[in-house]
């Protein structure tokens, strides 16, 4: 296991930041780095489930990741880019983890999409308006919460209600999402990180 993965999983507020600098400093791909992080959290959300970890200890791995994804941040810019088209973003209703939505934004806007980031916890019919208001012709959606499938049919049943979607690709991920989620909720496609996020929304532009 890397030292970026263990340090995340143990919780070393200061050892990952100074490990996370190093690595960068010595030519690391950004994107490795985020990838291991990832793993990391992947074992803080075991040891919650096994009760080893609490509530707290999951905030404390939230606030480690933002700090680790805004040094890599700057990293995964990728110069000059040609705009893309809009995606509109946002973690389903009655979720609210926010990591793995924001770094998609962010690889989309580095890959020149425009985003419009709703936030967390987002009623359909707030998808719905911020893609009428845009125009956009993707929808990317984030769910962590196997209880909130069902936000994700109630966003897609909302798009097809209103009228969008022939026009509009739903493209969604997170955690536990998969192919059979796309099948239970009527969405296009799934990815299982960032850069399948930017890949499906290219794809879904063309
Ligand atoms: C940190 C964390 C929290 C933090 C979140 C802080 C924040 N600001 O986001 C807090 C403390 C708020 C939290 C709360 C809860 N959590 Co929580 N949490 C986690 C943890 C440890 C890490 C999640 C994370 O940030 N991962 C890192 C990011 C980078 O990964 P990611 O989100 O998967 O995103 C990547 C990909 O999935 C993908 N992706 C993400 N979105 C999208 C979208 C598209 C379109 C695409 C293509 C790709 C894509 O790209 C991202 C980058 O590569 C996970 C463990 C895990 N295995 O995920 C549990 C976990 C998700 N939480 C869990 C639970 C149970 C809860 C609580 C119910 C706990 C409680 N009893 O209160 C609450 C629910 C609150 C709510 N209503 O949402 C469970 C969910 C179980 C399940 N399957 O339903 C997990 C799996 C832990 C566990 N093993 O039990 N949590």
């Amino acid at each position: 296991m890397s030292n970026i993965t263990t340090y995340l999983a143990e919780l070393k507020m200061e050892e990952l930041p100074q490990e996370v600098e190093k690595e960068l400093a010595a030519g690391k791909d950004p994107k490795e780095i985020l990838a291991e992080c990832q793993e990391g959290m992947v074992i803080v959300g075991e040891k919650f489930a096994n009760e080893e970890y609490y509530v707290s200890d999951l905030i404390m791995s939230g606030v480690l990741f933002k700090e680790v994804a805004a040094l890599l941040e700057p990293h995964l810019k990728q110069g000059d880019v040609e705009y893309k088209g809009k995606v509109v973003l946002g973690t389903v209703e009655n979720d609210v983890h926010d990591i793995g939505k924001d770094i998609v934004g962010n690889m989309l806007k580095a890959s020149g999409f425009e985003v419009v980031d709703l936030g967390v916890d987002v009623p359909p019919q707030k998808f719905v308006d911020a893609l009428k208001e845009s125009d956009a012709k993707v929808l990317a959606l984030s769910c962590l919460l196997a209880s909130c499938y069902d936000s994700i049919l109630a966003t897609v049943n909302a798009v097809k209600d209103s009228g969008l979607r022939d026009q509009v690709k739903i493209v969604i991920g997170g955690g536990p999402v998969d192919e059979t989620i796309v099948d239970y909720s009527g969405a296009d496609a799934y990815g299982v990180n960032a850069q399948d996020a930017v890949d499906l929304c290219e794809g879904a532009i063309k």
